[in-house]
């Protein structure tokens, strides 16, 4: 099977997985105007790569599909959570993700907030059904990797730097590694958390594919077209981003740098193919 067919195979798995979970929840006491705005924010178009990762890093380490399930969703609702937040007037203000208009366009800014707010919980919710013992610390590995210490600390100092721009490469790599590296390496780290292999390997792969995630998605604000990428372009004006600090060229260099990186890494990594077809598309990725 081509990697776009098993791309889409895995997709299709973790979508109608979403469905169930949604499905569950529609029960009589559940307030149907919030489900409709979350499920409005889950359901618009992504590409699950997060899920998608969890899933492929499971399956190199021998771990079964269904074990990893509740985790990769977790990741998922965390990170469809952070677009809508993202996309608030108070934030990135965009009135458009994934070519759609933004959840707080659709339902309304407060609305928007609560369905960023109902994801979250719906994320820990997930996550504790399915944990025991052993799969205690991977559990609270996805939380750290989106709070303080990771994605929400990262939106802060990509806030931060509108204002205060520091255009270093140290500044530049200090926001990539927590505002995208952090909800990356989550879903790579879980696994090899539950195997109790390969834990930095996977790390160091998580950092290395955020932060090449981070520079294609910079480079798709200078030369992206909104049909492509299903956000306005051209948003990051004063940012500290790979191309303010690089230049275009420097940061398709970068890019490259990061990809073979990940490569050496993967090449001492078990039953890597797939994943290593993934590093591929994130590097040649056009959305
Ligand atoms: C609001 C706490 C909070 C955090 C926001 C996610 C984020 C942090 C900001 C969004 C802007 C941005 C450039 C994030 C970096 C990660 C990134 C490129 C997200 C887009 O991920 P994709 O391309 O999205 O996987 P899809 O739509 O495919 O799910």
């Amino acid at each position: 099977m081509n990697f776009n067919d098993k791309f889409s195979e895995y997709r299709e798995f973790i979508n109608k997985s979403i469905d169930n979970l949604f499905a569950e929840y529609d029960d009589d006491t559940v307030c149907k105007d919030i489900l409709e705005a979350a499920k409005y924010a889950v359901n618009n178009g992504g590409k699950r790569i997060r899920p998608i990762l969890c899933i492929v890093a499971a399956e190199a380490l021998g771990i079964k599909k269904d074990n990893v399930l509740n985790f990769a969703l977790a990741i998922e609702l965390i990170h469809s959570y952070s677009l809508v937040h993202d996309d608030l007037p108070a934030m990135d203000n965009d009135d458009f993700r994934r070519g759609k208009l933004a959840t707080h366009k659709k339902f309304g800014e407060a609305m928007g907030i609560l369905a960023g707010d109902a994801l979250l919980n719906l994320a820990a919710e997930t996550v504790l059904t399915s944990i025991d013992n052993e799969s205690k610390e991977a559990a609270a590995f996805i939380f750290k990797c989106s709070g303080m210490k990771g994605m929400i600390a990262g939106q802060v100092y990509d806030l931060q730097s509108e204002k205060c721009p520091e255009f270093s490469e140290n500044f530049l790599y200090k926001i990539s590694r927590n505002k995208t590296s952090a909800l990356l390496t989550a879903p790579l780290v879980v696994p090899a958390m539950l195997s109790g292999e390969y834990v930095s390997e996977f790390k160091s792969l998580g950092e290395k594919i955020g932060i090449l995630f981070q520079i294609t998605d910079d480079i798709f604000d200078e030369t992206g077209e909104f049909t492509v990428i299903g956000k306005t372009p051209h948003k990051d004006g004063n940012k500290v981003t790979a191309i303010s600090v690089f230049g275009l060229d420097g940061a398709k260099e970068k890019a490259r740098e990061l990809y073979s990186e990940c490569k050496k890494i993967l090449s001492v990594i078990p039953n890597s193919e797939f994943l290593s077809q993934i590093v591929d598309y994130v590097y040649t990725r056009k959305n």
